[in-house]
């Protein structure tokens, strides 16, 4: 649920980008920021390893439009997708609102898709939330690849809410704003029908 605060008429949303390991979280996450306007947006914040993967996670914040005559604010997060790394992601998920899930096209990625979506699904069930009712995209990623897996047998394996998908580019920025916005419309959506909004 968003974090209200009425007295400054602000809300919170908490997006998180998740998925296997190396299927492009960071990559999307710059790609966004560095694609959105200066005036509205935090310092972005990437803590990685000598070899570029997440080590703890990757933020920035944006302020976007008044919603029912509050200011929106998303913050945004991508988890680190390493196996080991698996107490992170369940502190970065505590009060998620919207979940991207960065699916890695590679044929050979399959399983790690699958095991991945499978540890989110566990770690949210930890926190007590609804995979069933938590707004969710996916993303099919690294789609200039050779060797990727149809959409059709990812969707079958992945899409299990039947929920948007987007095929995605995340280097060269192709899908990546179309999935951002995707996982704020499902989230200010839920926002517009579930907040009391107080006088
Ligand atoms: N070919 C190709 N490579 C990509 C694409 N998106 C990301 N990559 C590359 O995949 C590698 C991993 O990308 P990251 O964004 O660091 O992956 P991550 O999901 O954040 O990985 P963790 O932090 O370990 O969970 C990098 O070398 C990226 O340049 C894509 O669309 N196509
Ligand atoms: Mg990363």
């Amino acid at each position: 649920m968003p974090i209200i605060n009425y007295r400054a008429r602000e809300v919170n949303c908490k997006i998180v980008y998740c998925g296997p390991s190396l299927g492009g979280k960071t990559t999307n996450i710059k790609a966004i920021y560095s694609a959105l306007p200066s005036p509205h947006k935090s310092e972005l914040q990437i803590i990685d390893t000598n070899d570029d993967r997440t080590l703890f996670f990757d933020y920035f914040s944006l302020d976007l439009a008044q919603i029912c005559g509050m200011r929106a604010r998303f913050l945004v997060y991508a988890v680190p997708g390493q196996d080991y790394y698996k107490a992170t992601r369940k502190m970065v998920l505590q009060g998620v609102d919207g979940i991207v899930f960065v699916a890695d096209s590679d044929a050979s990625r399959m399983d790690e898709n699958i095991a991945s979506l499978a540890d989110l699904k566990a770690l949210l069930i930890e926190h007590g939330y609804d995979y069933q009712s938590m707004p969710l995209v996916i993303q099919l990623n690294k789609r200039d690849l050779p060797s990727t897996l149809s959409v059709n047998e990812m969707l079958a394996a992945l899409n299990d809410k039947g929920v948007p998908h987007f095929e995605s580019v995340a280097i060269d920025s192709i899908g990546v704003v179309e999935t951002f916005k995707a996982i704020c419309g499902q989230v200010v959506g839920r926002l517009t029908t579930d907040i009391p909004v107080k006088a």
